[in-house]
């Protein structure tokens, strides 16, 4: 039997703004079934899930990916840094019913990012933060989420993704629509399940990646952070 303690550990952002549905998503992914009536969180909120990396190869192996689920509500702006030192990859969360929800994810983006890699904290002023170039050249991996779907009829009959313009399309990320509440969203061989599973093999590689390179990620920081500086970025939407 492997022992817990043996387990390599890799963490997760989940990110957007207070109500869009962060806490039900991660109760979601971690336990496989819905959670009704979340309280708004305060600080961040720990979840756990078992991955099988790479499942149903010769490579396969059992990860813990750790889910930080982090408060939305803007009291919480200047304290919330503290979650952002050590990630692997982030999920940014927004409600499919508010608009303006997913147009804030480019502001978390940064937030984060800003954090993460204290190079570009001077670009934040000018608008020349461009999170997909940033984001290539860290390759911290990404996935979108928009929640609620069961509350969006027009989304729902359009039953497409519609990422033209989105943020997800700018980063080039996967996005996927649910209901969070629903416990059969993810279940095993759907669409949605196999994009979440090839997120955590992407952080997982992320992580080994950073291990093997102590150096890479911050001359890459470096490198983003010139090139970002060079160039002046467009509003997603
Ligand atoms: N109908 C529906 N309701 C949802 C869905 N996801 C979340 N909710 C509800 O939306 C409300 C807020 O959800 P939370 O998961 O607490 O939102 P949060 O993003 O964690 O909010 P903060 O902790 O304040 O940042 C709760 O009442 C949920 O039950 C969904 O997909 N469909
Ligand atoms: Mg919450």
């Amino acid at each position: 039997m492997v022992m817990a303690n043996n387990i390599e550990k890799a963490r997760v952002l989940i990110v957007g703004d207070s109500g869009v549905g962060k806490t039900c998503l991660t109760h979601l992914i971690a336990h496989s079934e819905s959670l009704t009536r979340p309280g708004w969180t305060v600080g961040c909120n720990i979840e756990v899930k078992l991955h099988e990396y790479k499942e149903g190869t010769p490579h396969q192996k059992t990860y813990f990916i750790e889910l930080f689920d982090i408060g939305g509500s803007l009291s919480h702006r200047n304290t919330r840094g503290v979650f952002y030192t050590t990630l692997h990859g982030i999920i940014l969360v927004h409600d499919l019913t508010n608009r303006k929800s997913q147009e804030n994810l480019r502001d978390w983006l940064f937030e984060i990012l800003n954090k993460d890699g204290k190079d570009i904290r001077n670009l934040s002023c000018d608008n020349t933060f461009d999170p997909e170039q940033f984001l290539g050249s860290t390759q911290l991996p990404l996935l979108v989420v928009g929640a609620k779907l069961d509350l969006s009829e027009e989304k729902r009959k359009s039953n497409q993704l519609q990422k033209i313009g989105s943020i997800a399309e700018h980063c080039g990320s996967e996005e996927i629509w649910l209901n969070c509440r629903d416990s059969r969203s993810f279940a095993a061989g759907t669409t949605d399940a196999v994009k979440l599973s090839r997120f955590f093999d992407r952080v997982i590689e992320k992580k080994n990646h950073s291990r093997e390179l102590p150096n890479a990620s911050s001359d890459r920081r470096k490198h983003a952070s010139a090139e970002a500086g060079n160039k002046i970025s467009s509003q997603f939407t």
